[in-house]
C-alpha cells in the first residue's frame, strides 16, 4: 500500500490516459526508416512462413488476402518518443498465419523486403496482439510506412512493427534483429520503457 498517493507528488506533467512514460503525443505520422522505400507490386509480393522444423509456406497478395481480416484501433508509440493515438488499420491477425502449425519455438524473427529484421516472443504476437496490416485510414497502407503490408505489433516500441514485411521465421532461441543487434531493448514493452538493452 502506497503511503503517499500520486496527488501529493507536486507538479508533474498532466497525464494523457494510454500515453506510456516519456512519451508525448504527436498529429502527424513521422516517416523512420533506416533505409530506402523498397517498391514492392503487389502482384510480385510473397509472405514466407519457415517453421523451426525447416517446412516453409507461402502466401501470395491473393491468398494472403483470403485470410481472416481484422480491423484495428491501436495507439502507436515510437521509442523516439512520439505516441500517435487511436490510428485505424486494417490486416490479418498473425494468429491466422499459425492454422494447422505446431511448433515449441518461443520465437519469431521477421523479415523485411530491404533486409529489416525484428525478433519477437511468439506469446507477443499471438493471441490477438499483432498483425500483418495492408490498410491505415482505409486506404491502402503507403509505401513510406511500409506498404504493401508491415507487421503491426502496437504494444510494444514501433520498431517491432516492420514495414514491407515478407516472412516470418520460427527460432528456438530469441536472436536479435536489426535495431535490437544496434542496441535497442529485445523486447521493447513502451509501458515499462523498454527502450535500450
Ligand atoms: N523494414 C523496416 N521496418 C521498420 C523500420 C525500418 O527502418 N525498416 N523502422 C522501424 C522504426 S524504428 C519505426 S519507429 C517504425 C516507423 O514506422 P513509420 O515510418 O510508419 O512511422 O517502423 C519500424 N519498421
Ligand atoms: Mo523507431
Amino acid at each position: 500500500m502506497g503511503i503517499v498517493s500520486s496527488g501529493f507528488m507536486g507538479r508533474r506533467k498532466r497525464e494523457v490516459p494510454g500515453l506510456p512514460p516519456g512519451q508525448y503525443v504527436t498529429e502527424g505520422f513521422p516517416v523512420l526508416s533506416a533505409g530506402p522505400t523498397p517498391k514492392i507490386d503487389r502482384d510480385e509480393w510473397v509472405f514466407t512462413f519457415t517453421s523451426d522444423n525447416g517446412n516453409s509456406r507461402h502466401w501470395n497478395w491473393n491468398g494472403f488476402m483470403s485470410l481472416p481480416q481484422e480491423d484495428i484501433d491501436v495507439d502507436l508509440h515510437c521509442v523516439t518518443s512520439w505516441s500517435k493515438l487511436g490510428t485505424h488499420w486494417r490486416g490479418v491477425p498473425v494468429d491466422a498465419l499459425f492454422k494447422h502449425v505446431e511448433t515449441e519455438a518461443e520465437f519469431a524473427l521477421f523479415h523485411c523486403y530491404g533486409g529489416y529484421t525484428t525478433n519477437l516472443p511468439l506469446r507477443d504476437v499471438l493471441g490477438g496482439k499483432a498483425w500483418i496490416a495492408h490498410q491505415f485510414d482505409g486506404e491502402d497502407l503507403a509505401p513510406e510506412h511500409g506498404g504493401p503490408a508491415r507487421l503491426l505489433v502496437p504494444h510494444l516500441y514501433l520498431w517491432k512493427s516492420a514495414k514491407w514485411v515478407q516472412g516470418i521465421e520460427l527460432i528456438p532461441e530469441d536472436r536479435p534483429g536489426f535495431w535490437e543487434s544496434r542496441g535497442y531493448h529485445l523486447h521493447g514493452d513502451p509501458w515499462r520503457e523498454e527502450r535500450y538493452g
